[in-house]
């Protein structure tokens, strides 16, 4: 069986923004899994991956580190699940989908949520979180839990073009969802496991098309300590 190395905190909470597209991933390939949480300060533990972040997986004698390439793992070796990426063109836009998210949106997402974050933190880890704070945001968590509702209002303007986008269609894939959707979902899915501060109105496209992400694979993501 496959296994996950991923992040935890306080009360068990799994809060990884990139292990949740893995998650979503083995889901929707339909692949079982089980689930090995690790703390951000304990390196040795996934020291075998030859890297220091996780999601990190192992299928058999196979090791796959980081979201990216595990997702393309996994639409290569199990090509008779569903499709993440729908073919070659799909893939392609998938990467620059993952980079757009990865370079504009998380950063954004971070500097609103690290303030909050840091507080479901396992007390092994807050040294260590704070650090990544300071050297992602220059700020401390008290300087950014001020500036957080302008930080979440320009997180809402970078995300316009996704909104556009789902006012037209249920997925990001279209009708159905693929990865490029779990990319995104990743985001809004970490922050509601580590903030109770909600970034999106109940009526915003973004929110309602979250839902929805939630509730699939028989409501799997919904299924997790979060605060709403
Ligand atoms: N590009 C990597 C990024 C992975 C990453 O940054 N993971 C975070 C958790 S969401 C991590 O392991 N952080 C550990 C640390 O900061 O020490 C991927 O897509 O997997």
């Amino acid at each position: 069986m496959i296994e996950l190395w991923e992040l935890v905190g306080q009360s068990d909470r799994r809060y990884s923004t990139f292990s949740w597209r893995t998650r979503m991933a083995l889901r929707h390939k339909q692949l079982a899994f089980t689930e090995q949480p690790v703390l951000q300060t304990d390196k040795a533990a996934i020291a075998f991956s030859g890297g220091r972040t996780v999601p990190v997986i192992r299928d058999s004698e196979t090791v796959v580190r980081d979201s990216w390439q595990i997702a393309e793992y996994l639409e290569q070796t199990y090509p008779q699940g569903p499709s993440l990426f729908g073919g070659s063109t799909g893939k392609a836009l998938c990467l620059f989908f993952n980079t757009w998210v990865d370079r504009s949106v998380v950063p954004l997402a971070f500097r609103g949520l690290a303030c909050d974050a840091i507080l479901i933190q396992d007390p092994a880890d807050q040294e260590h979180f704070r650090a990544t704070i300071e050297k992602f945001t220059g700020g401390s968590p008290d300087s950014l839990k001020l500036e957080q509702p302008k930080t979440f209002e320009r997180l809402r303007a970078a995300l316009d073009p996704a909104r556009a986008t789902l006012k037209r269609q249920q997925f990001l894939g279209g009708s159905e969802p693929c990865y490029a959707d779990y990319i995104l979902f990743s985001v809004f899915q970490w922050a509601r496991i580590v903030s109770p501060v909600s970034i999106l109105p109940a009526d915003d496209p973004l929110q309602v098309w979250f839902e929805r992400i939630l509730a699939l694979h028989d409501g799997y993501a919904r299924n997790t300590l979060a605060f709403y």
